[in-house]
């Protein structure tokens, strides 16, 4: 590893927004600038981030999935959902994550459905997933049983859902199924932080087709930090060699491009998550200044669940739920939904859509 200078220029940092000549911060995170910049995002994303070989046959997908569903008149929402994996070796045994269930994404899918959306869901691999999410922590084979009990219908192979373990699954099925039949939701699966960026590149590039009808809803959790592919051992690292010292670069801010260049009609939500509660709505209000987009939806950490703040450039609306709605186990997705789509319908009407 190389070793670094008491006085780093970064790459492209949050703090200088890529004008790296300037910037001389000399915290430990940042690399040695030893060649050239990329002179793009856009550069730096075909370099250094592997490209996932299906993303030209996804991009066509999701291009179809938006022109079909706004021509019937609905909007399309790109959700993004789960945490992201970026890996330390390329044959990759070991990998640093980001943490995030996938609750929020895939709970605000089914309400953004129910409120007459079509949704892209791009998750993580294995994370939370819209319907199926309620029977997550269930083992599947506490909830079937045999028909009649015991003895000959085990051999009969006659099955059936167990009603006192799953009481509404057959609502929820029915959605699953309107839903399913409707054509209403184009699941996307990521894993690393690369096939995230450039699945979400590709999509806001499918979604600039439908302009204002689009909407972007990123929740997931995306990490800061990376190791570019050029600079990945490719061979599990050893620990024969010693304690090992990572230096991670900053990964490109890609509501950068997004807002400007790939989807600048489009309704853009990003969310902000911090876990001291006393620099959220600041970090939340920087957001928007920098990138211009239309809201921030700010979250602490251990009340996430209970509340958040959705923030604009000219409103505050805090969502709160109180101790009985959560008794009556009240998803806070259901108002955060209900607040962004009100908003982006205003919003449609102000481009005179
Ligand atoms: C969020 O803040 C989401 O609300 C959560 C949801 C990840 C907290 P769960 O999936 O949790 O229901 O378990 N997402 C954004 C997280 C993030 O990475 N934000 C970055 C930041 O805050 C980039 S915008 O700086």
């Amino acid at each position: 590893m190389r070793k670094l200078s008491s006085i780093r220029k970064c790459r492209s940092c949050c703090c200088c927004s890529g004008a790296e000549a300037d910037c001389l911060r000399t915290t430990s995170e940042y690399k040695v600038m030893a060649e050239p910049r990329m002179s793009s995002i856009d550069g730096k994303l075909a370099e250094e981030f592997a490209v996932p070989s299906h993303v030209e046959e996804v991009k066509e997908k999701m291009t179809a999935f938006a022109t079909l569903h706004a021509a019937a008149g609905r909007g399309v929402v790109l959700i993004t959902s789960g945490g992201t994996k970026v890996p330390l070796e390329s044959r990759t045994v070991r990998f640093l994550d980001n943490f995030s269930s996938g609750r929020r994404g895939s709970c605000s899918a089914e309400y953004f459905i129910d409120s007459g959306y079509a949704v892209i869901f791009l998750h993580r691999h294995r994370s939370l997933y819209p319907y199926t999410r309620m029977f997550s922590t269930m083992n599947m084979l506490d909830a079937l049983t045999f028909r009649s009990g015991e003895g000959a219908a085990r051999d009969s192979g006659d099955v059936v859902v167990n009603q006192q373990v799953l009481p509404n699954i057959a609502k929820v099925l029915k959605r699953y199924q309107e839903v399913k039949e409707g054509g209403l939701l184009l699941p996307i699966e990521f894993s690393t932080l690369s096939e995230y960026l450039h699945l979400l590149k590709a999509a806001a590039q499918s979604l600039n087709t439908i302009g204002a009808k689009a909407m972007f809803y990123l929740a997931a959790a995306v990490s800061d930090f990376y190791i570019p592919a050029s600079e990945m051992p490719e061979h599990k690292i050893q620990s024969s060699n010693g304690p090992l010292q990572l230096s991670l670069n900053m990964v490109p801010k890609i509501l950068s491009p997004l807002v400007k260049d790939w989807a600048p009609q489009a309704f853009v939500i990003s969310f902000k998550l911090e876990t001291d509660a006393t620099i959220l709505l600041d970090k939340a209000r920087r957001a928007l200044d920098t990138y211009r987009h239309q809201a921030v939806v700010a979250n602490v950490l251990d009340s996430r669940r209970g509340y958040v703040v959705v923030v604009t450039r000219e409103s505050k609306a805090e969502l709160i739920l109180s101790e009985q709605d959560m008794r009556n186990e009240v998803d806070i997705e259901e108002r955060i939904v209900s607040n962004l789509t009100l908003a982006h319908n205003k919003f449609i009407s102000q481009q005179g859509g």
